[in-house]
This record gives C-alpha cells, structure tokens and sequence, in this order.
C-alpha cells in the first residue's frame, strides 16, 4: 500500500482524469470481488480445494479429463457468488456508471455481482457461473432445473452440463470481445481494477488504450505487470479506492 500522502495524491489525480471523462471503460477482475469473499486465482482456495491450482481446473483440459471434478469444483464455487454480496467497490463502480453515463463496464469476473451491484450493460468477458450450459446442445438449462446430485450433472438429453465459462484454451464469446475492443478504442480514460493483468486477451486492453495516448490508472494493492505502465497507480483495495475516487471525483 502507498503510505497515506501518496496514496491521497493519487485518488486526485486519478479524480481529475476521471471527472473530465466522457468514455471511461473499466476493466475489473477477480481482485474486486475478493472483499466479497470470493477468492481470487492468486489465492489459495479453502477446506477440499486448497490442493488443487485454480489455474490448472479452469482449462478445457481439465474438464475434459476430469469431469467431476472439475464440475464439482464449479458447483460449489457457484453457490459461493450465489450467497455472495456486492461489496463497495462494486457500487462504486455502479455510481460511476450513472454519474458519467458513457462509462462502460468490461469485467473478467463471472460472479455477476456488477450487476447484483447496479451496474449495466456488464460486458462479461469470461461468461457467467450463473449459466451452465449443454456440452452436447450448447443450449443453457435453467440453474434451478439442475439437481447437482450426480457430478458432472447431464442434461435430460443424456448431455455433459458445464458452466457457461471461458476455460484457458477456449475462445472467448465474439459478441463480448467485439463490444470490448470497439469500447476500449473509443475511450477516453481507462482503469483496470482489482485484475493481476496476466491473462490475454483481457491482459491487453489497457495497452491498447496507452497506445492511444490515453490515461490509464490501476487500482491493486499489488504491483502487477501492467503498474509501471500507468499514469496512476492506486495501491489499495478497490473497495476503499473506488468510493474514494468517485466521492473525490464527483461529491457525495
Ligand atoms: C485486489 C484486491 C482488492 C486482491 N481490490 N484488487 C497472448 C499472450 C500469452 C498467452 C495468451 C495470449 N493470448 C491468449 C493466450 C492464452 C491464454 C492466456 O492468457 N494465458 C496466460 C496465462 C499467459 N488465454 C486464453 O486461453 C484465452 N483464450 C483465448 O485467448 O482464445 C484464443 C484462442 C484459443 C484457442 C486457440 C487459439 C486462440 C481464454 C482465457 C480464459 C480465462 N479464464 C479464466 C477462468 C474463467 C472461469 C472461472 O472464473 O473459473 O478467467 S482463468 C482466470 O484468470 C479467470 C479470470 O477472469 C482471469 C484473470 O484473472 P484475474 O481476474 O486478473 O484474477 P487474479 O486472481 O489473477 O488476480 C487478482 C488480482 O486482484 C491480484 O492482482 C490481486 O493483487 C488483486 N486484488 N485483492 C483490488 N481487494
């Protein structure tokens, strides 16, 4: 963390950027859900998970060849974003939203709380836990009409159900990376909240936009590959940092 001088140096600078903005994108990441209580990939996982590597169960390898576990691994990290709530951070961001309403929305998370929070218009870059889908079919099965009794679970047609997720080795949905790259070429500021900036394409938005000449800022306790990049670093929880810079940026 920025000792407290930096750190208010920075939400003001980020605050000036910000208020003369009329296209900002944001780019979030599993760290903004991580004052929700869902855990991030850098984390270790708890009780039963804690021996298995998130980044090794969320590829289409995995699935293929461990079906159950990898389900199971999945089931029990949906009931987790199910009971899960949306935390400042997540508000903030909504507020930012109706207060410059060009503000677009990109998220890698897949635990829908942007939207629990308020947000619209989320582009989910990596699909949602909330769906899951027929392997055989492609067609998605109402959440509540899936037992979770047998792992994995299948579909009336006999068909593997899986969640409407990108696993690493999987392309991303084209709707969601076209409204992402027109939004990212367009914007006038853009911030990269709570993601550690390592997994493409996501990992390459905030370049695109520097390229443009554009400001960019990060909000991270931890430096990440893209933090010498910035124009301002916000080294601190984006549960704190957000409300702080949209309050600084805009009033109460
Ligand atoms: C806080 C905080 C607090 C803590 N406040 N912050 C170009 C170069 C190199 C490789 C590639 C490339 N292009 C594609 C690749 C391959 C691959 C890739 O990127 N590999 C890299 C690892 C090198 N990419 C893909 O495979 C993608 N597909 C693709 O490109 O298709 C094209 C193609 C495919 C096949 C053939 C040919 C072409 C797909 C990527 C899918 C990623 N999927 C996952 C799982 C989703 C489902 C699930 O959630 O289970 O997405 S993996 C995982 O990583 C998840 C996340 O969305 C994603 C990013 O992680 P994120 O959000 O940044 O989280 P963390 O945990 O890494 O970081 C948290 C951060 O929060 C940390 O920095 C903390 O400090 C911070 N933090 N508390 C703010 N309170």
């Amino acid at each position: 963390m920025n000792d407290e001088h930096e750190y208010q140096e920075a939400i003001e600078r980020a605050a000036e950027v910000l208020r003369d903005a009329q296209r900002p994108v944001i780019m979030t990441g599993a760290g903004v859900s991580a004052e929700s209580g869902i855990a991030t990939f850098r984390d270790p996982e708890e009780g039963l998970w804690a021996k298995y590597d998130p980044m090794e169960l969320a590829h289409i390898d995995a699935f293929e060849r461990d079906p159950e576990l990898v389900t199971r691994w999945y089931h029990w990290r949906f009931r987790k974003c199910k009971d899960a709530e949306p935390n400042a951070g997540h508000r903030a961001i909504a507020e930012l939203q109706r207060r410059v309403p060009g503000t677009v929305l990109v998220t890698q998370n897949i635990d829908g709380l942007h939207q629990a929070a308020g947000s619209e218009g989320v582009i989910e870059l990596h699909g949602s836990i909330l769906r899951w889908r027929c392997t055989d079919t492609g067609a998605i099965v109402p959440i509540e009409q899936i037992p979770f009794e047998e792992f994995p679970p299948r579909s009336i047609t006999g068909g593997l159900l899986r969640p409407d997720v990108v696993w690493f080795g999987e392309m991303l949905p084209p709707e969601a990376l076209e409204a992402a790259a027109e939004a990212v070429s367009a914007c006038d500021v853009f911030m990269s909240v709570g993601t550690s900036s390592v997994v493409y394409p996501a990992a390459g938005y905030a370049e695109m936009a520097a390229s443009r000449g554009v400001p960019t800022i990060e909000v991270n306790p931890e430096p990440t590959p893209l933090t010498a990049r910035v124009d301002v670093s916000l080294r601190s929880g984006a549960g704190r940092a957000m409300p702080d810079l949209v309050r600084m940026a805009f009033g109460n």
